[in-house]
């Protein structure tokens, strides 16, 4: 029984762990305004089962860090799509939490981007 209790107490404790090292993670409070093409940073949040912006433009042939914030309640992810529709990134379902996605270097081109929850969440990302 005691050496129960030992177990459960480091499962605690581990679990505690990680909520904090995700949480601290998770709260840089740098607001950048969501879709600006600001260096080569870009964010996209998810509400109301839409996507904000719905059209965000990124240079070409650069790997960019792309912040999803998604404010729902509902999971969402983003999935970037070529002009084929074949997968070219596809960024872990997220609920009610913002992540950041490195997304690999995008040949110029124009691509879309889904959630692959919700299919009519869509939008377009342009590499030039
Ligand atoms: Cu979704």
């Amino acid at each position: 029984m005691k050496r129960l209790t030992l177990t459960f107490g480091l499962l605690a404790l581990a679990a505690v762990l990680a909520a904090c090292s995700g949480a601290s993670a998770d709260n840089p409070t740098s607001a950048a305004p969501a879709g600006s093409p600001s260096g080569d940073a870009v964010t996209i949040v998810a509400k109301d089962i839409k996507f904000v912006p719905t059209a965000v433009t990124v240079k070409a042939d650069t790997a960019f860090d792309l912040a999803f914030d998604n404010q729902d309640g509902a999971p969402h992810n983003i999935k970037v799509t070529d002009g084929s529709g074949a997968t070219v990134f596809k960024g872990e379902i997220v609920t009610s939490t913002k992540v950041t996605y490195a997304v690999p270097a995008l040949p110029a081109g124009s691509y879309g981007f889904v959630c692959d929850v919700h299919p009519e969440m869509k939008g377009t990302i342009t590499a030039q």
